[in-house]
């Protein structure tokens, strides 16, 4: 199942062959979207959160042209301390990156790709990347979505973040037929804040609803990915008033800068961070644990269903 290009750590590669519930999660948060060293020991709790939810914790990126399934720490270390330096790829970088034996931290989009390619259905991580505010004018849409378009993974979220343009997000999943699930909500959380007052397609109230809705999607030949938005808890939320100015002057100095292209979400989220004196950050990192909590959960549902 598992495609022979992928390198699989033995623990993930056990589990798989087991039947057993694996959670992919991306190595960009690690090197773009955090800082060092909280960014470290994030990737390490969250995979502890997999594990103490009884899952098996699969974080993924490119080692030295091979794509990755289950780093070890060591890696990422690696990964976390070269930060910026580290190639972010998304879907258009990953034959390069393998083909010239580099490394890179794979995005969203590109974690799809190789839980896909391993067999992993289900993916934690903090947010996808989105259609860009202004991008009638730009053109910006993150490659997240149109993975979510068409590859057969779960990806569980905290929604997508007010640095986007969140209705155009929910119009472009809506085209490509990808389910916005809301965990417990009918409202699509966003990111620092629990909600936006956007409506999410479809109310899920436990992890068996969403592994049933999973098998029924793919069951039936339903290509694509599912978009699970799980509110950050209210005691960890950013107060909305202070997290949409920091957002405003981010977007602002990005504009003034002419920041575009791939360095524009890593540049948006270190400015919120910074304005917001890294209270953002602790927000981010209690989000993406609990994040990883619930996508533990939907795998060890999926096992159950053999799905
Ligand atoms: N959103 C976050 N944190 C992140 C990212 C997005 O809250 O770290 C990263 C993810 O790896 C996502 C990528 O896939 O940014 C999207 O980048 P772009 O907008 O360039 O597609
Ligand atoms: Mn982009």
């Amino acid at each position: 199942m598992t495609h022979p290009m992928i390198e699989t750590s033995d623990s993930v590669r056990a589990a798989l062959e087991a039947g057993k519930p694996v959670v992919a999660l991306e190595s960009t948060i690690i090197s773009h979207g955090m800082p060092y060293p909280r960014n470290v020991e994030t990737a390490l709790s969250v995979e502890q959160h997999v594990r103490d939810n009884g899952a098996v914790p699969a974080t993924i990126a490119v080692i030295g042209g091979k794509p990755t399934v289950g780093l070890t720490p060591d890696q990422i270390e690696y990964l976390g301390k070269k930060g910026l330096n580290v190639t972010k790829i998304s879907r258009r970088d990953l034959p390069q990156i393998m083909a010239t034996g580099q490394d890179g931290a794979t995005t969203v989009a590109s974690t799809m790709i190789l839980a896909d390619r391993a067999g992993i259905r289900v993916f934690a991580t903090g947010g996808i990347g989105g259609v860009h505010r202004g991008a009638e004018r730009s053109m910006d849409v993150s490659a997240d979505l149109q993975e979510l378009a068409q590859t057969d993974v779960a990806v569980v979220c905290a929604g997508a973040k007010a640095i986007l343009d969140l209705p155009k997000t929910l119009e472009y999943l809506e085209t490509h037929g990808v389910p916005v699930l809301g965990y417990g909500t009918d409202d699509l959380p966003g990111f620092y804040t629990p909600d936006t007052g956007l409506q999410v397609d479809h109310r899920v109230d436990s992890p068996a609803e969403i592994a049933r809705l999973l098998q029924a999607k793919w069951g039936f030949g339903l290509r694509g990915g599912v978009l699970v938005t799980n509110p950050v808890p209210a005691e960890f939320a950013m107060p909305r008033t202070r997290i949409d100015s920091a957002v405003e002057q981010a977007l602002a100095e990005a504009e003034a800068q002419g920041v575009a292209g791939k360095e524009s979400t890593p540049f948006l989220l270190a400015r919120v961070t910074e304005l917001t004196g890294g209270d953002s950050l602790a927000t981010n990192i209690r989000l993406v644990e609990n994040n990883a909590r619930l996508a533990a959960l939907i795998a060890c549902e999926i096992a159950e269903l053999g799905a």
